[in-house]
């Protein structure tokens, strides 16, 4: 059975959500990322990049959540054009890259450098803050012209849009962040009615990750800390 490394992060919610709507089986296998299970070697087996998500299907190993997006969607022929040379295929990859180099990494920051960092941070908060809204502003444009990321057909994408969209007001410190973004919302709201969403955030019932972000957690989450002490 199709093994799958997680956490309840965004980017392990995305192939989550994939999983429960493909109705594939699948194992959880979760990593507890603020005990440091991510280094463990034989975690790293599977994931040299020590990050969740992760799968492992039989002698397939996939990790990175687009790449696993993108490689199930393939395999199982839904939620994604089919069509190589496409037109289609071309949008959904350009949006599905938008959302892994673009939405993840200035919102993954903007939640770093707002939430755990320490002072002074004036800068960098400013130009994660900036690039985040500047990304999220983007997908409620496009949101404002199209249901879903894709016009008409609900895909990998909305799933990738997903897992960073149910963090909005967290990344961007704002309870009030939806009167801005009212289009991601929409959409937002509509994939978390899915009973497939719905069985995607049980998920985090299933096992008790670490909540505490102490000392040692913060040794895991943030080895580059360490070098400051020296
Ligand atoms: N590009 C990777 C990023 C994965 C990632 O950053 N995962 C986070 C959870 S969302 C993680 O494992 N963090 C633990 C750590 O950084 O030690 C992806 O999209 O899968």
């Amino acid at each position: 059975m199709l093994k799958f490394y997680y956490n309840a992060a965004p980017n392990p919610m995305k192939v989550a959500l994939l999983l429960e709507e493909l109705g594939l089986p699948y194992e959880p296998m979760p990593i507890d990322t603020r005990k440091g299970q991510q280094f463990d070697p034989a975690f790293q087996q599977v994931n040299p990049n020590s990050k969740v998500p992760a799968i492992v299907d039989g002698d397939v190993t996939v990790f990175d959540s687009n790449a696993i997006l993108l490689f199930l969607a393939d395999r199982e022929q839904k939620f994604v054009p089919l069509q190589t040379h496409g037109a289609e295929r071309g949008e959904m990859l350009s949006w599905l890259m938008f959302i892994a180099t673009g939405i993840g990494p200035f919102s993954g920051q903007s939640v770093h450098f707002r939430h755990a960092a320490p002072e002074p941070k004036e800068y960098a908060l400013n130009r994660y803050d900036f690039e985040a809204h500047r990304h999220w502003a983007i997908v409620n444009q496009h949101l404002s012209n199209n249901h879903y990321m894709l016009g008409s057909h609900y895909s990998i994408v909305d799933m990738a849009f997903w897992g960073w969209a149910r963090m909005v007001p967290y990344v961007l410190g704002q309870d009030d962040a939806w009167t801005a973004y009212p289009h991601i919302k929409r959409l937002l709201d509509e994939i978390n009615a899915r009973p497939a969403a719905q069985r995607a955030e049980a998920l985090k019932t299933r096992n008790t990750f670490k909540a505490e972000l102490d000392d040692e957690a913060r040794r895991f989450m943030f080895p580059q800390n360490e070098r400051l002490k020296k």
